[in-house]
């Protein structure tokens, strides 16, 4: 038998910060624990993927200065016409990295404004835990583990990296491929039904894999879905992958 898990119910009960409940919420209700990873280039493909994956994820994550026609009113505000529509959160993959006060004005300055609009963003410990003070109104997933070979997360670095993660209010979880403890939400990148790596240092597990050893709350999935030729399918395909690896363990 596996060990036991709590489940996005109970963890929800626990949850004290605001967007800590609404992704639970919305995992809930759309059966899903799918995160999709929207790594494209323009506008127009970015709106096109949220319509098709919206409906059965929780949140979209983004990498917004990807985009090389990045605007402001053309982009942001359609996304979270979508967002709204769709009723999913949007994470900024920012993984910021830097003293507090540069965090502070790249988080609501520049040409993103990143926290106009985004419900969650990520972000590197690396600065300590002061850093993370700026990021209000939004949930913080702290990067404890990163999924890359040769990766300088180690297990003392993530050790500490995980008491910043706890001790901080405006975090609600973390980004690891390890397991991490349960008031902490844990968000798993490297997912991939069908290949294991991608020559540039990507390392890639299964739903099945990150549930069953991780215990993992939510899955990021990137290339499997934006690059499949039938993406409504794709998402189908990881939506319940996810939602039946979660379910295996409850
Ligand atoms: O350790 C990490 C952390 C993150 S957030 N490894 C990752 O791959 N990511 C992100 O997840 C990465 O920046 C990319 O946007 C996504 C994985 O994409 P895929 O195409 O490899 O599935």
């Amino acid at each position: 038998a596996e060990e036991k898990r709590l489940t996005y119910e109970q963890k929800l009960e626990n949850a004290n910060h605001h967007f800590s409940k609404k992704i639970l919420e919305i995992a809930i209700e759309k059966k899903s624990n799918l995160i999709a990873s929207a790594d494209v280039l323009t506008t127009k493909e970015l709106l096109d993927f949220a319509e098709k994956v919206g409906p059965n994820i929780v949140a979209l994550k983004t990498h917004i200065d990807i985009l090389t026609d990045f605007d402001f009113d053309e982009t942001v505000l359609p996304l979270k016409d979508l967002a709204t529509k769709y009723n999913f959160l949007l994470m900024e993959d920012r993984k910021f990295a830097d003293i507090g006060n540069t965090q502070e004005l790249q988080f609501s300055n520049g040409i993103y404004k990143i926290s106009s609009w985004a419900d969650l963003v990520t972000s590197q410990v690396i600065g300590g835990e002061t850093s993370l003070d700026c990021f209000l109104n939004v949930g913080v997933i702290a990067i404890i583990g990163m999924s890359s070979k040769g990766t300088l997360t180690s297990s003392d670095y993530r050790e500490e990296a995980l008491k910043i993660a706890q001790n901080h209010p405006n975090v609600i979880g973390g980004v690891s491929q390890n397991k991490i403890p349960d008031d902490l939400l844990l968000f798993t990148p490297g997912v991939n039904l069908e290949t294991k790596d991608d020559n540039k240092g990507q390392q890639y597990n299964t739903p099945e894999h990150v549930f069953k050893n991780l215990q993992t709350d939510f899955i990021i999935v990137g290339r499997g879905i934006y690059k499949a030729n039938d993406v409504e399918k794709a998402t189908l395909e990881y939506k319940i992958a996810g939602w039946n690896a979660y379910m295996n363990l409850i």
